[in-house]
């Protein structure tokens, strides 16, 4: 659905990859195609406006870290926006107990609505343990009232309905059903009309006050863009919305409705019709969207991890120590501590580019943080000059971090073994390759294991290196190669997934 407007958008952002600041002339360039690119998916005129507003707002005078350029800090920064301009705060309903949840569906005439309230009351029977009862409460089309009892005789779910009753009271009878029959989630399929009139408003405004729902969804049909944005806002004019489903995002909409409905109603779009069989619901989640627009949730937490948290002088300074032999036990810690502020470290490792061969499943989070309590129990002294440490020393850090000697001696060992591997590799002249990935990754120690040798020195929760805890290393030679290409499979399929 969004294809065009992601082609177009990876476009633009590709021909900004030139590393360096962020200036006035090649953003005003790329945020002119941006909007354009906008407009041409359906965005709301004035959504396209505001947001390209924002986006040069906060991009201006940005520095661009070291380790992005400036076409990625853009991205990020749209990425960010969009997200913004989209989001639902909290989630779409709130159950209480002892009494029912009443959701109230309303929307003009073939958007969706009886088919969505099948939909609804799945979701709500196999994501939320609900017990659904649906209100056949479209009195205009006889066969309405049919059409519903048929969803609902197919999937399992009770349809309640009364000849002859208008719609407000057969909400009411609804209730005293639900009560009598053990139903804690009540789902009122109202009539569309061709447009919104004082007659269906009022017909809505009647049911509201005699059953007061918990959430009313408005349906649109995303299929009519910038129409279903208008209807939403005029919907809006009178009806309290708590959120928008959009139907019929499977088809050939371009998106912008999706884009837009939020920032002119102020509802956000809570669910996505995605297709006609009643499996067909997923919750809308801005920022999958949008990372599915922009087609680069890579860049995005790459950007996100390096401003966060990596403080590049504080980066370039360790690497320089590395190179003097200088590295001591507490740049280890507090490579360790940038390495955790930066969340999982799964997570961390499946967004880097050129993190090769390394298994995301295997990193240990917690032997990560065993190998901290253990330097954090070591004195700053000792921290600079390990060989201070003797048993009674080893005894009293394994004592403070709830370890063992052994494990304290494992981490010494580790480190030993680190400094000689420095000394190595500086005389073999990788060091300048490890150079060139720390400075330009602006990456702590992660970066390390892949140019260590195969069981030479380690970092205890790193995959690959044999630490507290840590699996071992994928074999070399063939089965090296094997499991790089299978990395690089699962991360493609992590990106499809998106
Ligand atoms: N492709 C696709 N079709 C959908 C989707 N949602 C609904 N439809 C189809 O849209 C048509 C209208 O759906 P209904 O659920 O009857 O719409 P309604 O709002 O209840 O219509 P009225 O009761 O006449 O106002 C049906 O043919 C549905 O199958 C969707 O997400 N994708
Ligand atoms: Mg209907």
């Amino acid at each position: 659905m969004f294809e065009s407007l992601t082609q177009r958008v990876s476009k633009i952002f590709s021909g900004l990859s030139r590393p360096g600041k962020l200036s006035e002339a090649n953003m005003d360039e790329g945020l002119a195609e941006i909007r354009s690119a906008l407009l041409e998916a359906d965005v709301h005129f004035r959504v396209a406006t505001d947001l390209i507003a924002r986006v040069r707002e906060k991009a201006a005078g940005q520095d661009v870290l070291k380790s992005v350029s400036a076409g990625q800090m853009l991205v990020k920064i749209f990425h960010d926006e969009l997200v913004d301009m989209m989001a639902a705060e909290g989630e779409p309903f709130a159950f209480e107990r002892g009494r029912p949840t009443i959701i109230l569906l309303a929307g003009l005439q073939g958007s969706g609505k009886t088919t969505t309230c099948a939909k609804l009351a799945l979701h709500l029977r196999d994501e939320h343990r609900r017990k659904p009862l649906m209100v056949a409460a479209d009195v205009q089309r006889p066969a309405a009232v049919d059409q519903l009892r048929t969803l609902g005789a197919a999937n399992d779910v009770p349809v309640f309905h009364v000849a002859g009753e208008p719609p407000e009271k057969l909400a009411t009878l609804a209730l005293k059903e639900a009560a009598a029959t053990g139903r804690d989630t009540i789902l009122i399929d109202t009539a569309g009309r061709l447009h919104i009139d004082e007659e269906l408003m009022q017909e809505l405004g009647r049911v509201r006050a005699n059953v007061t729902p918990d959430v009313t969804f408005l349906v649109c049909d995303a299929m009519t863009g910038q129409d279903a944005v208008r209807s939403a806002s005029a919907f809006k004019e009178t009806l309290p919305l708590d959120g928008v489903i959009l139907t019929k995002l499977d088809g050939d909409s371009r998106g912008g409705a999706a884009l837009s409905v939020r920032h002119v109603t102020g509802a956000p779009v809570r669910f996505v019709g995605v297709g006609e069989k009643v499996t067909d619901l997923q919750e809308f989640h801005a920022d999958r969207l949008v990372s599915r627009i922009l087609g680069m949730g890579d860049v995005v937490t790459l950007v996100e991890k390096a401003q966060g948290v990596l403080d590049e002088e504080q980066a370039e300074e360790q690497m320089k120590r590395m190179l003097d032999n200088r590295f001591s036990l507490d740049d280890f810690l507090g490579q360790l501590k940038a390495l955790k502020k930066m969340g999982s470290m799964r997570d961390l490792m499946s967004h880097l580019p050129g993190m090769p061969d390394v298994d995301p499943d295997a990193i240990d989070d917690k032997a990560l943080d065993k190998t901290q309590a253990v330097m954090l129990s070591m004195t700053p002294d000792e921290r600079k000059r390990p060989e201070l440490i003797d048993l009674s020393r080893k005894r009293r850090i394994a004592k403070g971090s709830g370890t063992t000697v052994k494990a304290v001696d494992g981490l010494l060992k580790q480190f030993q073994q680190m400094q000689q591997m420095m000394k190595k590799l500086k005389k073999g002249g990788l060091m300048s390759r490890l150079a060139g990935r720390f400075m330009g990754g602006g990456m702590g120690l992660g970066s390390m294991g892949d140019m260590l040798p195969e069981g030479e020195a380690g970092v205890p929760g790193m995959p690959g290196m044999q630490g507290a805890g840590a699996p071992a290393r994928p074999g070399a030679g063939v089965d090296r190669r094997k499991a790089r290409k299978a990395e690089r499979q699962r991360r493609k399929k992590g990106r499809r997934r998106r």
